[in-house]
């Protein structure tokens, strides 16, 4: 399977898996799983066929291991919008965190912190260089330190992906360490 197939895939199954479930027919349960065998009849019934080996390779290879699976089910780790309860743990997150982000939103975000925006939680990096490519996404990143001690001290709650993004409701401005 070459990497462009790889990536065509991860985006097809994080989009329905996330975001669109009931765009191919499909529901997911309360804690964001699904069938496989559901998953696969649903994707080629709207004509994406691929193979239980393609998702396989995808779930075991992807590079920021965005997917799950338990015995005969899969889910998307992180990052969706449509409301799914994942039922992480909190965790003690180290001292910093760091957010990628991009110029444009900088005026806003001095002003409200950081927001979720469409998704369930701020999405937060544990070193500089993931949240450089994840601000990279937008443009050119620019990287804020965010002090995690101090927000877990004042009551924020983390938890942890199982795939290592760090999620929090939100960031308040006065927790943020700019460049
Ligand atoms: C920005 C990808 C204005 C924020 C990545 C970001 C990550 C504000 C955008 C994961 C704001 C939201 C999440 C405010 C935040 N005003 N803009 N107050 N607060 N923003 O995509 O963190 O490949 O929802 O800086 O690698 O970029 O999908 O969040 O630019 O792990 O697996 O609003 O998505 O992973 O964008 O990325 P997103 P994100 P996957």
């Amino acid at each position: 399977m070459d990497d462009r197939r790889s990536v065509k895939v991860s985006k097809y199954v994080s989009k329905h898996l996330r975001h669109q479930p009931d765009r191919i027919g499909l529901v997911l349960d309360p804690q964001g799983w699904v069938e496989i065998d559901e998953l696969l009849d649903a994707a080629a019934a709207h004509g994406f066929a691929l193979s239980r080996a393609e998702l396989d390779h995808v779930v075991a290879t992807n590079d920021k291991q965005r997917f799950a699976v338990r015995g005969t089910r899969i889910r998307a780790n992180q990052g969706h919008t449509v409301p799914v309860d994942l039922e992480l743990p909190e965790a003690e997150p180290p001292a910093y965190l760091y957010h990628g982000t991009v110029a444009a939103a900088l005026d806003s975000i001095r002003v409200e912190g950081l927001r979720p925006m469409a998704r369930h939680h701020v999405h937060l990096s544990p070193d500089r260089e993931t949240a450089t490519r994840v601000g990279a996404r937008r443009g050119r990143p620019i990287v804020i330190g965010v002090d995690a001690g101090a927000m877990r001290a004042a009551g924020h709650v983390f938890r942890i992906s199982a795939n290592g993004v760090w999620l929090v409701d939100t960031v308040p401005p006065g927790f943020l360490r700019w460049p």
